[in-house]
């Protein structure tokens, strides 16, 4: 199949409300929208990277610099017959994997559409539901939190985490706690700890917490394999994994006990399958993060999810958990049993409103 052209949509979405981390608050979700043209078919890819360069390095501008200077080059015009061939394309660019993943998304849909084949199946998927969870960001108070919770609950949510920073962690646990004693409960700390917290961690283990998700270095593995040594709850990497390589470096080192991936964190669809591939060999469950995505991301992410491996709800909620109107039809929307449907139409298995896209756009430009 040959890439004819692409399109690059820099978008700002207003989110329902604003999410708030250890790193900043997002009240507009920026991200990239790739559109490919190939063989007469529509692909759709979408960069998870922010406005700011808080969770990474990456910008929505950065990755617009490396997609159309680099990587939308190195691909247009090309004959591609598998997603790996474009990802073999990309070795000339070094890290910047949103951006990589980005395109990459968009190749694995038109891939799939070719084959008359759902993105799920043609990854390997074995679920036609995922089981899904709810983060929810640090509140004013603790009190419109815990409203927040409850909310979520009544709405369905059987999996939820919280996240924590300095000054908002044990307090926040032990009242959550206090009121449902059972809920399957984890926070993510988004890196804002050091080794000099772990008695903090220690007391956490009592409220038996289904993991805590990236206490120390965004970038550090070996730290984190000195602290899991010291407590019953489970550590999950997020931010630290970039690559296969990344997650056999935590497995040896036994850094964690179970893994976020996140498709746009790693570059892409085919490195997701390999950590997964190398954490289900290994019997470490994973989970697949979010990155508050549009429609377009989140059907990625459901169909990833849909590997045996991925065994602990994601961070995959419904589009109006997010947006009041997603880019796609039908909105992802939450079964009753805590779970998100996974699409069964050829490729990402959405219709993409490309009039809200339009709509949306701060800028946009079309290659080839
Ligand atoms: O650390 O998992 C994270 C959102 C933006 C950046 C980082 C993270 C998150 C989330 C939201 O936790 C997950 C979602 O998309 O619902
Ligand atoms: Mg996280």
């Amino acid at each position: 199949m040959k890439i004819e052209r692409v399109e690059l949509d820099h978008l700002s979405l207003p989110l329902v409300a604003p999410f708030e981390t250890s790193f900043g608050v997002e009240t507009n979700r920026h991200c990239l929208i790739v559109v490919l043209r190939a063989d007469g078919l529509t692909g759709y890819g979408e960069c998870v990277a922010s406005r700011e360069p808080g969770y990474s390095y990456e910008t929505a501008s950065t990755a617009w610099h490396i997609l159309s200077e680099f990587l939308i080059p190195s691909v247009l015009g090309r004959e591609l017959t598998v997603p790996a061939d474009v990802v073999t394309r990309f070795t000339s660019v070094r890290g910047h994997n949103m951006a990589k993943a980005a395109l990459e998304m968009a190749v694995w849909d038109v891939m799939a559409q070719a084959q008359n084949m759902s993105l799920a199946r043609l990854l390997g998927g074995v679920r036609d539901r995922v089981s899904v969870g709810v983060s929810v960001g640090i509140h004013p108070t603790l009190r419109a939190l815990l409203d927040r919770i409850e909310r979520y609950l009544a709405e369905g949510y059987q999996r939820i985490k919280v996240k924590i920073k300095p000054g908002w962690d044990l307090e926040v646990v032990r009242q959550i706690r206090a009121r449902w004693p059972h809920l399957r409960l984890q926070v993510d700390a988004n890196s804002a700890y050091t080794l000099a917290d772990q008695p903090l961690f220690e007391a956490l283990d009592e409220f038996k917490l289904l993991m805590i998700e990236q206490p120390l270095g965004y970038d550090d593995i070996y730290e984190h394999s000195l602290l899991q040594p010291h407590l019953d709850t489970p550590i999950c990497l997020d931010e630290s994994i970039h690559s296969a390589a990344h997650a056999r470096a935590a497995l040896g080192l036994k850094a964690c006990r179970v893994i976020n991936i996140k498709v746009g964190r790693v570059g892409g669809l085919l490195e997701a399958k390999r950590i997964h591939d190398l954490c289900y060999k290994h019997n470490l469950p994973v989970w697949c993060g979010g990155m508050l995505e549009t429609g377009i991301g989140r059907a990625a992410n459901v169909a990833i999810a849909s590997l045996p491996g991925f065994t602990l709800p994601g961070d995959l909620s419904a589009s109006a958990r997010y947006y009041a109107q997603d880019l796609v039809e039908p909105p992802f929307t939450l079964n009753e049993d805590s779970t998100i449907s996974v699409p069964t139409g050829p490729g990402l298995g959405v219709q993409v409103m490309e009039n809200r896209l339009k709509a949306a756009a701060l800028r946009r430009e079309t290659f080839g």
